[in-house]
């Protein structure tokens, strides 16, 4: 029998005094699901530059996907957004779960300035659009743990044919946003059908759509 396709998907644990992390709520509802003809395989990261990067190297030893696609919560976003690069810069505002707090450190020693994701987000950004979900594509994934996590996915995978990696980061749920006022929030319904309509067009579309979203600034 022929092992179906999997799709590693990740979440965080909670970070910057959050009780819970939204990408992790998410990712784990997912876990064993299809999507695509693939088999989804969730895996919690904690948010911690050293340890997330060890996490994510065992996970893709042992799960060997042919699609990663990264969820990181993005408090103040009002939509689901799609990253576009991952550069390889860390330069944390806050002490990540393990104090540590680099400045201005690469991700990867000599490793390439940036990855661009090689999934097909305009692709994404139509179909989530679609289903009447708000999305956009981002520019920038920071320079915290997500950012270290999508450059790293790209480039531990960069020999691999046929891998594909994306990150995408999340809004506050409702039950956080009350505590942060005037920032926007999605529902986890809503994050974890987006979620499961990115993955399908990820698994389904290799040529990605030509559809303008870029930003003036
Ligand atoms: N968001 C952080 C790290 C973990 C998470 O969920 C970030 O955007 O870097």
């Amino acid at each position: 029998m022929t092992r179906s396709p999997h799709i590693l998907l990740t979440g965080f644990d909670p970070f910057g005094g959050e009780t819970i992390n939204p990408s992790w709520e998410a990712v784990r509802s997912l876990h064993g699901r299809r999507a695509g003809g693939h088999r989804i395989v969730a895996v919690q990261l904690p948010t911690e530059f050293a340890a997330s990067l060890k996490a994510l190297r065992r996970a893709l030893r042992e799960v060997r996907p042919a699609i990663v696609l990264g969820v990181g919560q993005a408090g103040g976003r009002s939509r689901l957004s799609i990253e576009r690069v991952a550069i390889n810069v860390n330069d944390a505002r806050i002490p990540d779960n393990a104090g540590a707090q680099p400045v201005d450190e690469p991700v990867v020693a000599d490793g390439p300035a940036a990855y661009f994701s090689s999934l097909p987000i305009k692709a994404m950004l139509a179909a989530l659009r679609e289903a009447g979900l708000p999305a956009e594509v981002s520019n920038t994934a920071g320079t915290y743990v997500c950012n270290h996590i999508a450059y790293a996915m790209a480039h531990y995978t960069a020999r691999q044919r046929g891998v594909r990696t994306g990150f995408v980061h999340i809004p506050f749920l409702p039950d956080q946003a009350v505590t942060h006022a005037h920032a926007p929030s999605m529902s986890l319904e809503d994050v974890r059908r987006g979620l499961l309509v990115a993955l399908r067009t990820a698994a389904r579309v290799q040529t990605d759509a030509r559809l303008a979203a870029g930003a003036i600034s």
